[in-house]
Protein backbone atom coordinates (compact mmCIF):
# COMPACT_ATOMS: atom_id res chain seq x y z
CA UNK A 1 0.00 0.00 0.00
CA UNK A 2 1.73 3.50 -0.74
CA UNK A 3 1.15 6.89 0.99
CA UNK A 4 -0.67 8.59 -2.29
CA UNK A 5 -3.35 11.18 -1.34
CA UNK A 6 -4.24 10.92 -5.12
CA UNK A 7 -8.08 10.50 -5.93
CA UNK A 8 -9.93 8.49 -9.28
CA UNK A 9 -12.89 8.80 -11.19
CA UNK A 10 -14.06 5.71 -13.46
CA UNK A 11 -16.66 5.57 -15.55
CA UNK A 12 -17.36 1.76 -16.43
CA UNK A 13 -16.77 0.64 -12.82
CA UNK A 14 -19.48 -1.99 -13.15
CA UNK A 15 -17.57 -3.69 -16.25
CA UNK A 16 -15.03 -6.16 -16.22
CA UNK A 17 -11.80 -3.34 -16.70
CA UNK A 18 -13.57 -1.32 -13.95
CA UNK A 19 -13.33 -3.95 -11.38
CA UNK A 20 -9.68 -4.54 -11.53
CA UNK A 21 -8.43 -1.08 -11.96
CA UNK A 22 -10.90 -0.13 -8.90
CA UNK A 23 -9.08 -2.85 -7.37
CA UNK A 24 -5.39 -1.82 -8.01
CA UNK A 25 -6.30 2.11 -7.52
CA UNK A 26 -7.36 0.77 -3.75
CA UNK A 27 -4.10 -0.93 -3.42
CA UNK A 28 -1.92 1.56 -4.26
CA UNK A 29 -4.01 4.00 -1.85
CA UNK A 30 -6.03 6.05 -4.10
CA UNK A 31 -9.52 6.77 -3.17
CA UNK A 32 -11.95 5.79 -5.88
CA UNK A 33 -15.17 6.94 -7.17
CA UNK A 34 -17.24 5.07 -9.72
CA UNK A 35 -20.04 6.31 -12.01
CA UNK A 36 -23.14 3.87 -12.21
CA UNK A 37 -25.95 4.77 -14.28
CA UNK A 38 -29.37 3.77 -14.25
CA UNK A 39 -32.28 3.74 -11.48
CA UNK A 40 -32.91 0.14 -11.56
CA UNK A 41 -29.03 -1.40 -12.69
CA UNK A 42 -28.61 -4.65 -10.63
CA UNK A 43 -25.11 -4.49 -10.68
CA UNK A 44 -25.42 -1.52 -7.77
CA UNK A 45 -25.40 -4.09 -4.96
CA UNK A 46 -23.04 -6.26 -6.66
CA UNK A 47 -20.75 -3.56 -7.02
CA UNK A 48 -20.86 -2.16 -3.43
CA UNK A 49 -20.62 -5.39 -2.08
CA UNK A 50 -17.40 -6.46 -3.89
CA UNK A 51 -15.79 -3.05 -3.52
CA UNK A 52 -17.11 -1.36 -0.56
CA UNK A 53 -14.35 1.11 -0.31
CA UNK A 54 -15.92 2.68 -4.42
CA UNK A 55 -17.77 5.51 -3.67
CA UNK A 56 -20.56 5.65 -6.20
CA UNK A 57 -21.33 8.59 -8.14
CA UNK A 58 -25.09 8.62 -10.09
CA UNK A 59 -24.33 10.17 -13.65
CA UNK A 60 -24.78 8.90 -17.04
CA UNK A 61 -22.49 9.58 -20.36
CA UNK A 62 -25.01 10.78 -22.50
CA UNK A 63 -25.74 12.99 -19.70
CA UNK A 64 -22.76 16.00 -19.73
CA UNK A 65 -24.71 17.90 -16.44
CA UNK A 66 -24.31 14.80 -15.00
CA UNK A 67 -20.75 14.46 -15.21
CA UNK A 68 -20.23 17.95 -14.06
CA UNK A 69 -21.10 17.10 -11.02
CA UNK A 70 -19.64 13.98 -10.68
CA UNK A 71 -16.39 15.83 -11.42
CA UNK A 72 -17.63 18.32 -8.50
CA UNK A 73 -17.99 15.87 -5.88
CA UNK A 74 -14.95 13.47 -6.74
CA UNK A 75 -12.59 16.39 -7.66
CA UNK A 76 -10.02 13.31 -9.15
CA UNK A 77 -6.38 13.55 -10.15
CA UNK A 78 -7.24 11.04 -12.73
CA UNK A 79 -10.10 10.09 -15.01
CA UNK A 80 -10.46 6.69 -16.52
CA UNK A 81 -12.98 7.06 -18.87
CA UNK A 82 -13.69 2.87 -19.08
CA UNK A 83 -17.55 3.11 -19.77
CA UNK A 84 -18.73 2.12 -23.24
CA UNK A 85 -21.73 -0.02 -25.27
CA UNK A 86 -18.47 -2.29 -25.56
CA UNK A 87 -20.10 -5.62 -27.59
CA UNK A 88 -19.80 -5.24 -31.06
CA UNK A 89 -22.09 -7.60 -32.36
CA UNK A 90 -24.91 -5.38 -30.18
CA UNK A 91 -23.62 -2.55 -31.72
CA UNK A 92 -24.67 -3.44 -34.91
CA UNK A 93 -28.40 -4.17 -33.72
CA UNK A 94 -28.07 -0.35 -31.81
CA UNK A 95 -26.27 1.68 -33.88
CA UNK A 96 -27.29 5.38 -32.49
CA UNK A 97 -27.29 4.75 -29.28
CA UNK A 98 -23.90 3.47 -29.47
CA UNK A 99 -22.94 6.28 -31.29
CA UNK A 100 -24.17 8.40 -28.53
CA UNK A 101 -22.48 6.45 -25.58
CA UNK A 102 -19.64 5.15 -27.04
CA UNK A 103 -18.57 8.40 -29.28
CA UNK A 104 -20.37 11.08 -28.13
CA UNK A 105 -20.50 10.09 -24.30
CA UNK A 106 -16.55 10.41 -24.40
CA UNK A 107 -16.76 14.31 -25.46
CA UNK A 108 -19.36 14.66 -22.95
CA UNK A 109 -17.07 13.60 -20.64
CA UNK A 110 -14.17 15.65 -21.57
CA UNK A 111 -16.06 18.69 -21.56
CA UNK A 112 -16.73 18.06 -17.87
CA UNK A 113 -13.35 17.88 -16.96
CA UNK A 114 -12.23 20.78 -19.07
CA UNK A 115 -15.32 22.96 -17.75
CA UNK A 116 -14.26 21.48 -13.94
CA UNK A 117 -10.53 21.66 -14.15
CA UNK A 118 -9.35 24.93 -14.85
CA UNK A 119 -5.71 24.52 -13.94
CA UNK A 120 -5.63 21.31 -15.94
CA UNK A 121 -4.32 19.12 -13.14
CA UNK A 122 -6.44 16.34 -14.00
CA UNK A 123 -5.18 13.56 -16.33
CA UNK A 124 -7.59 11.80 -18.80
CA UNK A 125 -7.48 8.33 -19.77
CA UNK A 126 -9.29 6.83 -22.34
CA UNK A 127 -10.47 3.71 -23.49
CA UNK A 128 -9.73 2.93 -26.88
CA UNK A 129 -9.55 -0.68 -29.10
CA UNK A 130 -8.09 -2.59 -31.32
CA UNK A 131 -11.15 -2.51 -32.99
CA UNK A 132 -10.53 0.62 -34.32
CA UNK A 133 -7.40 -1.16 -37.11
CA UNK A 134 -10.36 -3.39 -38.38
CA UNK A 135 -8.09 -6.28 -38.71
CA UNK A 136 -8.06 -7.08 -42.51
CA UNK A 137 -6.00 -8.72 -43.56
CA UNK A 138 -4.81 -7.51 -46.52
CA UNK A 139 -3.28 -4.30 -44.78
CA UNK A 140 -1.98 -5.76 -41.90
CA UNK A 141 1.40 -4.71 -40.70
CA UNK A 142 3.62 -8.09 -40.50
CA UNK A 143 4.81 -7.14 -36.78
CA UNK A 144 1.12 -6.07 -35.82
CA UNK A 145 -0.83 -2.81 -35.15
CA UNK A 146 0.87 -0.39 -33.59
CA UNK A 147 -0.12 3.60 -32.85
CA UNK A 148 0.77 4.90 -36.15
CA UNK A 149 -1.36 1.81 -38.14
CA UNK A 150 -3.90 2.80 -40.37
CA UNK A 151 -8.00 2.92 -38.67
CA UNK A 152 -10.82 0.87 -40.73
CA UNK A 153 -13.41 -0.02 -38.40
CA UNK A 154 -15.79 -2.88 -39.13
CA UNK A 155 -18.99 -1.98 -36.84
CA UNK A 156 -20.51 0.85 -35.33
CA UNK A 157 -18.72 0.33 -32.26
CA UNK A 158 -15.38 0.85 -33.87
CA UNK A 159 -16.36 3.81 -35.76
CA UNK A 160 -18.05 5.30 -32.56
CA UNK A 161 -14.42 4.36 -30.45
CA UNK A 162 -12.78 6.03 -33.71
CA UNK A 163 -14.56 9.41 -32.99
CA UNK A 164 -14.08 8.97 -28.59
CA UNK A 165 -9.84 8.08 -29.80
CA UNK A 166 -9.99 11.20 -32.28
CA UNK A 167 -11.74 13.85 -30.00
CA UNK A 168 -9.32 12.79 -26.78
CA UNK A 169 -6.32 13.54 -28.94
CA UNK A 170 -8.29 17.18 -30.17
CA UNK A 171 -8.66 18.39 -26.65
CA UNK A 172 -5.15 17.04 -26.20
CA UNK A 173 -3.72 19.67 -28.84
CA UNK A 174 -6.19 22.40 -28.41
CA UNK A 175 -6.55 23.06 -25.14
CA UNK A 176 -3.39 21.99 -23.08
CA UNK A 177 -5.61 18.68 -21.39
CA UNK A 178 -3.37 15.64 -20.09
CA UNK A 179 -5.40 13.04 -22.31
CA UNK A 180 -3.94 9.94 -22.76
CA UNK A 181 -5.27 7.10 -25.24
CA UNK A 182 -4.67 3.01 -24.35
CA UNK A 183 -5.45 1.18 -28.09
CA UNK A 184 -5.84 -1.92 -26.11
CA UNK A 185 -5.83 -5.23 -27.64
CA UNK A 186 -8.35 -7.99 -26.79
CA UNK A 187 -8.07 -8.42 -22.75
CA UNK A 188 -10.07 -11.50 -20.91
CA UNK A 189 -10.93 -12.95 -17.53
CA UNK A 190 -12.67 -14.40 -14.73
CA UNK A 191 -14.93 -10.61 -14.71
CA UNK A 192 -15.35 -10.92 -18.26
CA UNK A 193 -19.42 -10.83 -19.16
CA UNK A 194 -20.37 -13.84 -20.76
CA UNK A 195 -21.57 -12.26 -23.72
CA UNK A 196 -18.13 -12.21 -24.98
CA UNK A 197 -16.51 -15.12 -26.91
CA UNK A 198 -13.72 -16.32 -24.46
CA UNK A 199 -16.45 -16.71 -21.11
CA UNK A 200 -19.00 -17.78 -23.23
CA UNK A 201 -16.66 -20.75 -24.23
CA UNK A 202 -15.18 -21.25 -20.41
CA UNK A 203 -18.82 -21.22 -18.63
CA UNK A 204 -20.43 -23.45 -21.26
CA UNK A 205 -17.62 -25.64 -21.00
CA UNK A 206 -18.02 -25.74 -17.03
CA UNK A 207 -21.37 -26.43 -17.24
CA UNK A 208 -21.24 -29.33 -19.71
CA UNK A 209 -17.99 -30.72 -17.09
CA UNK A 210 -21.33 -30.48 -14.57
CA UNK A 211 -23.67 -31.88 -17.01
CA UNK A 212 -26.24 -29.13 -17.23
CA UNK A 213 -25.58 -28.33 -20.61
CA UNK A 214 -24.55 -31.09 -24.10
CA UNK A 215 -23.38 -27.99 -26.39
CA UNK A 216 -22.44 -24.55 -27.19
CA UNK A 217 -23.61 -22.62 -29.97
CA UNK A 218 -21.30 -19.77 -31.78
CA UNK A 219 -20.48 -18.21 -35.11
CA UNK A 220 -17.43 -18.01 -37.01
CA UNK A 221 -14.35 -19.83 -35.49
CA UNK A 222 -11.79 -18.79 -37.92
CA UNK A 223 -11.28 -15.32 -36.72
CA UNK A 224 -7.91 -14.27 -34.81
CA UNK A 225 -7.80 -12.40 -31.43
CA UNK A 226 -4.52 -11.12 -29.64
CA UNK A 227 -5.93 -12.48 -26.27
CA UNK A 228 -4.32 -11.14 -22.94
CA UNK A 229 -5.65 -10.81 -19.10
CA UNK A 230 -7.34 -7.88 -18.09
CA UNK A 231 -5.73 -7.56 -14.84
CA UNK A 232 -2.48 -7.07 -16.49
CA UNK A 233 -3.85 -4.34 -18.79
CA UNK A 234 -5.41 -2.32 -16.35
CA UNK A 235 -1.68 -1.69 -14.28
CA UNK A 236 -0.58 -0.46 -18.10
CA UNK A 237 -3.74 2.13 -18.41
CA UNK A 238 -2.19 3.16 -14.66
CA UNK A 239 1.24 3.44 -16.18
CA UNK A 240 0.04 5.39 -19.08
CA UNK A 241 -0.94 8.39 -16.72
CA UNK A 242 1.90 8.58 -14.80
CA UNK A 243 4.24 10.12 -17.11
CA UNK A 244 5.65 13.35 -17.73
CA UNK A 245 3.83 13.98 -21.29
CA UNK A 246 0.42 12.24 -22.31
CA UNK A 247 1.13 10.04 -25.17
CA UNK A 248 -1.35 7.27 -26.89
CA UNK A 249 -0.05 3.27 -26.54
CA UNK A 250 -0.96 0.03 -27.39
CA UNK A 251 -1.52 -2.96 -24.99
CA UNK A 252 -1.51 -6.79 -26.68
CA UNK A 253 0.19 -9.78 -26.45
CA UNK A 254 1.87 -9.75 -29.77
CA UNK A 255 0.35 -13.72 -30.14
CA UNK A 256 -2.93 -14.01 -32.26
CA UNK A 257 -5.12 -17.32 -31.81
CA UNK A 258 -8.37 -18.64 -33.22
CA UNK A 259 -11.41 -19.13 -31.15
CA UNK A 260 -10.58 -23.08 -32.40
CA UNK A 261 -7.44 -22.89 -30.39
CA UNK A 262 -9.27 -21.36 -27.69
CA UNK A 263 -11.62 -23.77 -27.99
CA UNK A 264 -8.83 -26.80 -28.07
CA UNK A 265 -7.51 -25.42 -24.94
CA UNK A 266 -10.45 -24.84 -23.04
CA UNK A 267 -12.11 -28.29 -23.62
CA UNK A 268 -8.73 -29.95 -22.62
CA UNK A 269 -9.06 -28.43 -19.15
CA UNK A 270 -11.81 -30.49 -18.87
CA UNK A 271 -10.42 -33.78 -19.95
CA UNK A 272 -12.14 -33.39 -24.00
CA UNK A 273 -9.54 -33.78 -27.14
CA UNK A 274 -12.23 -33.62 -29.78
CA UNK A 275 -14.88 -30.71 -28.71
CA UNK A 276 -16.43 -30.75 -31.92
CA UNK A 277 -19.84 -32.89 -31.01
CA UNK A 278 -19.69 -30.01 -28.63
CA UNK A 279 -19.87 -27.06 -30.72
CA UNK A 280 -22.89 -26.35 -32.93
CA UNK A 281 -22.69 -23.22 -35.04
CA UNK A 282 -25.68 -20.77 -35.33
CA UNK A 283 -25.66 -17.43 -37.71
CA UNK A 284 -27.22 -15.42 -34.94
CA UNK A 285 -23.65 -15.25 -33.58
CA UNK A 286 -22.18 -14.27 -36.83
CA UNK A 287 -21.96 -10.31 -37.86
CA UNK A 288 -22.52 -8.12 -40.79
CA UNK A 289 -18.56 -7.44 -40.92
CA UNK A 290 -15.77 -9.19 -39.49
CA UNK A 291 -12.75 -8.54 -37.87
CA UNK A 292 -10.63 -11.01 -39.39
CA UNK A 293 -7.40 -11.39 -37.65
CA UNK A 294 -6.08 -8.79 -34.60
CA UNK A 295 -2.04 -8.82 -33.72
CA UNK A 296 -0.67 -6.01 -31.86
CA UNK A 297 2.96 -4.90 -31.20
CA UNK A 298 3.24 -3.29 -27.89
CA UNK A 299 6.93 -2.40 -28.10
CA UNK A 300 6.31 1.32 -27.23
CA UNK A 301 4.54 -0.09 -24.10
CA UNK A 302 6.95 -2.31 -23.14
CA UNK A 303 9.73 0.06 -23.52
CA UNK A 304 8.15 3.42 -22.39
CA UNK A 305 5.90 2.31 -19.84
CA UNK A 306 7.97 -0.27 -18.39
CA UNK A 307 4.42 -2.49 -18.86
CA UNK A 308 4.32 -6.40 -19.07
CA UNK A 309 2.29 -8.67 -19.40
CA UNK A 310 2.31 -11.75 -16.32
CA UNK A 311 -0.20 -14.13 -18.10
CA UNK A 312 0.13 -15.85 -21.46
CA UNK A 313 -2.57 -17.71 -23.97
CA UNK A 314 -2.83 -21.55 -22.39
CA UNK A 315 -3.22 -19.55 -18.69
CA UNK A 316 -5.21 -16.80 -19.50
CA UNK A 317 -7.67 -20.03 -20.49
CA UNK A 318 -6.80 -22.10 -17.52
CA UNK A 319 -7.16 -19.72 -14.74
CA UNK A 320 -10.80 -18.70 -16.77
CA UNK A 321 -12.07 -22.64 -16.96
CA UNK A 322 -10.87 -22.92 -13.18
CA UNK A 323 -12.69 -19.73 -12.15
CA UNK A 324 -16.16 -21.15 -13.77
CA UNK A 325 -15.59 -24.98 -12.33
CA UNK A 326 -15.80 -23.19 -8.99
CA UNK A 327 -18.12 -20.31 -8.80
CA UNK A 328 -21.99 -21.12 -7.48
CA UNK A 329 -22.85 -18.43 -11.14
CA UNK A 330 -22.06 -21.54 -13.33
CA UNK A 331 -24.68 -23.33 -11.60
CA UNK A 332 -27.87 -21.43 -12.34
O1 LIG B 1 -15.74 -11.67 -30.25
C1 LIG B 1 -16.41 -14.31 -32.66
C2 LIG B 1 -16.77 -12.89 -33.02
O2 LIG B 1 -17.41 -10.54 -28.77
C3 LIG B 1 -14.50 -12.22 -30.60
C4 LIG B 1 -14.73 -6.25 -26.96
O3 LIG B 1 -14.18 -6.16 -25.65
O4 LIG B 1 -12.60 -6.83 -27.87
C5 LIG B 1 -13.96 -7.25 -27.78
O5 LIG B 1 -14.54 -7.32 -29.08
C6 LIG B 1 -14.65 -13.00 -31.89
C7 LIG B 1 -15.37 -12.25 -33.01
O6 LIG B 1 -14.99 -9.75 -28.82
C8 LIG B 1 -19.25 -15.87 -31.04
O7 LIG B 1 -17.43 -12.83 -34.28
C9 LIG B 1 -17.87 -16.38 -32.63
O8 LIG B 1 -14.72 -12.52 -34.20
O9 LIG B 1 -15.51 -11.84 -27.71
P1 LIG B 1 -15.99 -10.98 -28.81
P2 LIG B 1 -14.62 -8.65 -29.94
O10 LIG B 1 -15.69 -8.49 -30.93
O11 LIG B 1 -13.27 -9.01 -30.46
C10 LIG B 1 -12.39 -5.55 -28.45
C11 LIG B 1 -10.92 -5.22 -28.37
C12 LIG B 1 -13.26 -4.50 -27.89
O12 LIG B 1 -12.89 -3.34 -27.80
C13 LIG B 1 -14.68 -4.87 -27.61
O13 LIG B 1 -15.29 -3.95 -26.72
O14 LIG B 1 -15.44 -14.15 -31.62
N1 LIG B 1 -17.53 -15.15 -32.17
N2 LIG B 1 -18.93 -16.83 -31.97
C14 LIG B 1 -18.36 -14.80 -31.18
N3 LIG B 1 -18.42 -13.72 -30.39
C15 LIG B 1 -19.38 -13.66 -29.44
N4 LIG B 1 -19.44 -12.59 -28.63
N5 LIG B 1 -20.30 -14.69 -29.30
C16 LIG B 1 -20.28 -15.81 -30.06
O15 LIG B 1 -21.10 -16.70 -29.92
Amino acid sequence: MSDTNKRALITGITGQDGGHLAALLHEKGYEVFGIIRGQHNPRRQITQQEFPYVNLIDADLTDQSSLVRAMQLAKPDEVYNLAAISHVGYSFKNPQLTADVTGKGVLNMLEAVRLTDKDRNVRFYQASTSEMFGGLDYNRPEKGYDENSHFHPRSPYGVAKLYGHWITKNYRESYDMYNVSGILFNHEGERRGVEFVTRKITHAVARIKLGLQDHIELGDLWPKRDWGYAGDYVEGMWRMLQQDKPDDYVLATGETHTIEEFLDLAFKEIGIEDWKPYVKQNPAFMRPAEVDILLGNPEKAEKVLGWERKVDFPGLVKLMVEHDLTIEETKI
